[in-house]
């Protein structure tokens, strides 16, 4: 049977509006590039600032430096922001951007498959909430689904029989009011160290299943006083100066992460000290004491969750989970023994798909095949961080290897963002019909960035971390400094493409038909 829908001519199709979607759509039009549309599954922007509303949560990056250049915020409540102050920040930002109109929200990419006749990208999308589909053929496809956008469950026996309350920490159900009830969280990672202090008060008893104890330092964080933020919104340069601080600050990490683990060793101290500060028990002590390098997961922060540990009505559990029961979660000592601890309500702060991007799914390149399928024989890899051979005028914001374990996101956004439409701008300038990298030159930078990966503490630190894929491969962060990285996409090397010229146009109208086998 065939369907006939609709199709929406556009240029450019940007998926997700995160800070990645927003920056994309906010540089596009700043560049004249007025005809986009941003598909968003969510009714909002914020993308995982809007996702996350678990309570505690907070950015472990200083705010004055996630945040975007082009947009300084100089009211800030604290160093660490709070969830709420930068989903109001990036909803702010989408208002002030005049781009808003272009945002298509509570809408879903089924599939976008790329049409070499056509010269574009066949995007289907779906209304969440069901009703009439929408095929737009665009020019370029950019990718902002983000690496932190779908929570990962727990493969653990009888999990689906739990009969309390249970939700991932990326989808928290404030419908549940957990006082004085029984809670158990599974994971120990950036979330849960935030969400463990903020609902141990207030819970009759948590269970803290910790599988890998990570490094938690103090958290420097302070409110801002009016007279700082008065200084920040007048004094002119001052805002920049401070964030190219924190900036530098931070930068100062890339060595002993990339080359020089050893050089922590000091670090590794202090954090040592934020356990004997936080516990007295030398037990509960040597139960949360990491047994790999620093900086090989993510370095944590706070100066409440080890206080949260140690408090009566709390258990860190590191006996293996063997299985859930409809009421309770059962694990297995080393000497065999089941024990079995009731609870009323489960939390999973079991991270996020980061590996294996779920959006790679729903993308059909010139071969055929979907880039899950590519990344799946190839490993997860992009030239840049950003397109694919066989992909042709497809860019991945936050794409592989664009992560960091030490700085701003935002800045690696930015730093995309401006490639792409550098892209767009040669494209546009030239003629082009289509850009795609040659195999050889992604395959190159791929070579070099696994090569610098070698020394790096992700791989040499003595842990398994999301920043790992199924072959052991770093696919994940950006193995140099964010300046390097800056420099690398500043403009578009067309070099390292092939290009064709646009196919002639066979319709003048925008907006056409076409039947869908
Ligand atoms: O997830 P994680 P997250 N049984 O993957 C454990 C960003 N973020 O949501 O370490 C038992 O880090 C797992 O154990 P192990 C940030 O980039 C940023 O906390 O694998 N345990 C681990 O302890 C961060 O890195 C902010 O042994 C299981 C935990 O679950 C990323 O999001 C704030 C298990 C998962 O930790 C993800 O953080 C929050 C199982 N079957 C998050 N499966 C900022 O402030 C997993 N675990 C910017």
């Amino acid at each position: 049977m065939s369907i006939t829908s609709a199709v929406r001519t556009v240029d450019h199709l940007v998926i997700g509006a995160g800070f990645a979607g927003l920056c994309a759509a906010i540089k596009l039009d700043q560049a004249g590039e007025k005809d986009f549309v941003v598909v968003e599954r969510g009714s909002d922007v914020g993308g995982t600032w809007r996702d996350n509303t678990y309570p505690g949560a907070a950015c472990d990056v200083p705010s004055q430096l996630y945040s975007f250049s082009f947009a300084p915020n100089p009211d800030w409540s604290m160093s660490f922001s709070p969830q709420p102050e930068i989903q109001r920040y990036i909803q702010r930002t989408a208002q002030a951007s005049g781009t808003l109109d272009r945002f298509r929200f509570e809408t879903t990419v089924d599939d976008a498959t790329w049409d070499a006749d056509q010269q574009r990208w066949i995007v289907r999308t779906s209304p969440v909430a069901g009703g009439d589909p929408t095929t737009y053929a665009a020019r370029t496809l950019i990718s902002g689904a983000g690496g932190l956008s779908e929570p990962k469950l727990p493969e653990i026996e009888g999990i689906g029989s739990f009969g309390g309350e249970l939700f991932h920490s990326a989808r928290w159900n404030h419908d549940v009011d957990l006082t004085g009830k029984r809670v158990a969280i599974i994971g120990t990672g950036a979330s849960s160290i935030q969400i463990v202090p903020a609902i141990q008060p207030k819970v009759a008893h948590l269970d803290v299943y910790q599988r890998t104890a990570p490094w938690v330092m103090p958290r420097h964080d302070r409110t801002y006083s009016s007279l700082e933020k008065a200084a920040l919104r007048h004094v002119p340069g001052l805002q920049k100066v401070y964030r190219e601080a924190i900036y530098w600050g931070r930068e100062s990490y890339v060595l002993p992460f990339t080359r020089m683990p050893a050089i922590l060793a000091p670090v590794q101290r202090v954090a040592l000290g934020n356990i004997h500060k936080g516990i007295a028990d030398p037990e509960l002590r040597a139960k949360v004491t990491p047994d790999f390098t620093m900086g090989c997961k993510r370095i944590l922060i706070s100066n409440t969750y080890y206080p949260a540990l140690a408090a009566d009505n709390c258990d860190v559990v590191t006996d293996g989970i063997t299985r859930v029961t409809p009421t309770g979660i059962v694990t297995t000592d080393g000497a065999g023994h089941e024990v079995e601890r009731e609870v009323d309500v489960l939390i999973v702060a079991t991270g996020f798909h980061t590996t294996e991007l779920p959006i790679t799914e729903h993308i059909t390149g010139r071969e055929g095949h979907t880039l899950a399928q590519q990344f799946d024989e190839t490993g997860m890899s992009a030239y840049k961080g950003t397109t694919v051979p066989g992909f042709p005028n497809l860019f991945l914001i936050v794409g592989p290897n664009t992560g960091l374990g030490h700085s701003s996101m935002v800045f690696m956004i930015e730093s995309q963002v401006s490639y792409v439409v550098d892209a767009v701008r040669t494209m546009r300038a030239h003629d082009y019909g289509t850009v795609e990298v040659t195999e050889r030159a992604e395959r190159a930078f791929h070579a070099d960035v696994q090569a610098r990966m070698r020394p790096t503490v992700w791989s040499t630190g003595g842990c398994a971390s999301w920043y790992l894929d199924k072959h052991g491969h770093n696919t994940t962060l950006w193995p140099r400094s964010t300046f390097a990285f800056r420099a690398l996409t500043r403009s578009f090397d067309v070099a390292a493409y092939t290009v064709t010229a646009p196919v002639p146009t066979t319709s003048t109208t925008p907006d056409r038909k076409v039947v869908n086998a």
